[in-house]
């Protein structure tokens, strides 16, 4: 224990960083090239071995998630209202508004803390174009229930998968459901580029005019055909992309190794509950969310003070809700009534450190302060 608590911060995550001497060869290619951004050789290798990792037809690298989002609402013209969860991070409601649109939100549904299905269609109006899931945590939402609606409605749907890469569903990748899926690779993801993102989509005309729109618009030398704007991948992210495959699998191991030994350790502490029971291949392990109930001896921010003190720097992700931001709290959706269960959630939730590197004593360290 002691020797847990001298070798802190344990941050809720750490990036996967392959060998230093690994990345030389490859940015002594870019220095020899002299090419370093705009769909280099490492953005192009990157692109298809993402296709071919992750099981998708076509893939877009961006410069972030965010950009990501943004475009990929600009690709498929989505105007109006847009249907999404409250409960996620900033940048899913943001890039609705930077697109004009009014996000319109939805609860989200208590066992996988995605947007309820049942609660959708009564928030469709004649403005809503499109609905825009996040696969939270990486658990992969009701991607049938939500294609039937969006079918019966005519609406778009947009996932935001930031947290879903490699993400399996019942018939595959979970980035194959909806028109387009969006990734994050920043830091603290289990797949990095440092800064990095990417959309997917399922026809190469649509990867043509999302590939125009990430670089201004231009579609030749001469020929502008969209506002775009500037969501380029650099090399030096792309190759370093490249090299971190090939330990994916490994990482992903390792995650998976940590939620087993939390899941055993926290199954006795009442009051602690892991709300998500994932499958072996519903999840990527990406986040290790718990829910202190009222029945545990300390409420959830005394626990997170805790943690805080002893320097374990877990994150209330995703609290506060994204509807009781100034810039959304005004919405008739926004109304506290409308959203309980995301409410209720973002009041008890904790995301617990979880990276490849996590020990078993770092992991012990930060159970003991839930139990002592
Ligand atoms: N949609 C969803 C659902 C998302 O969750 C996100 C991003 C996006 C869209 C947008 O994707 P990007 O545009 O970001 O590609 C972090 C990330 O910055 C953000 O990417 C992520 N979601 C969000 C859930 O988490 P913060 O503000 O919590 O990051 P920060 O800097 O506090 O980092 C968290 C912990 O990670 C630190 O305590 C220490 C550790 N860390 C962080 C960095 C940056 C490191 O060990 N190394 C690092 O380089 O937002």
């Amino acid at each position: 224990m002691t020797n847990a608590k001298k070798s802190l911060p344990i941050y809720v995550t750490q990036p996967l960083l392959p060998d230093l001497a690994d990345f030389m060869p490859y940015l002594e290619q870019i220095w020899a090239s002299k090419w370093l951004t705009n769909s280099g050789p490492f953005h192009q290798q990157l692109e298809q071995a993402l296709c071919d990792y992750l099981g998708v037809k076509h893939l877009a690298l961006f410069a972030n998630g965010t950009l990501a989002l943004v475009t990929a609402l600009q690709a498929l013209r989505i105007t109006g209202e847009v249907i999404t969860t409250p409960y996620t991070f900033a940048a899913t409601g943001h890039a609705l508004l930077w697109n004009g649109i009014k996000p319109v939100f939805v609860d989200i549904d208590p066992i996988t803390l995605n947007l309820d299905p049942d609660k959708i269609e009564a928030a469709i109006t004649p403005q809503t174009t499109a609905i825009m899931p996040v696969h939270c945590y990486g658990q992969p939402c009701d991607v049938m229930a939500i294609q039937k609606i969006a079918d019966n409605y005519g609406l778009k749907v947009i996932y935001d998968a930031a947290h879903a890469f490699a993400v399996q569903c019942h018939d595959g990748s979970v980035l194959n459901h909806g028109d387009l899926s969006i990734l994050s690779f920043h830091a603290t993801k289990v797949f990095n580029t440092f800064e990095g993102g990417a959309i997917i989509c399922h026809d190469a005309k649509t990867k043509q005019r999302i590939d125009h729109l990430k670089n201004f618009g231009f579609a030749d030398e001469v020929t502008v055909v969209a506002p775009g704007i500037n969501g380029k991948m650099s090399e030096i992210n792309a190759a370093f992309g490249l090299l971190q495959l090939n330990g994916i699998d490994e990482a992903l191991e390792k995650r998976k190794w940590v939620d087993t030994i939390y899941r055993q350790c926290l199954a006795t502490i009442k009051g602690i509950v892991c709300p998500l029971g994932m499958g072996e291949k519903a999840t990527n392990y990406a986040y290790f969310p718990i829910l202190v109930q009222s029945d545990y001896p300390l409420t959830r921010d005394a626990l997170y003070q805790k943690f805080r003190d002893n320097n374990v720097q877990v994150r209330r992700y995703f609290y506060p809700l994204i509807s009781d931001f100034s810039m959304y709290r005004g919405l008739p959706s926004s109304a506290p009534a409308n959203l309980p269960v995301a409410k209720k959630t973002a009041e008890q939730v904790i995301c617990l450190p979880i990276y490849p590197d996590l020990s078993r004593e770092q992991i012990e360290f930060i159970i003991s302060l839930m139990v002592d």
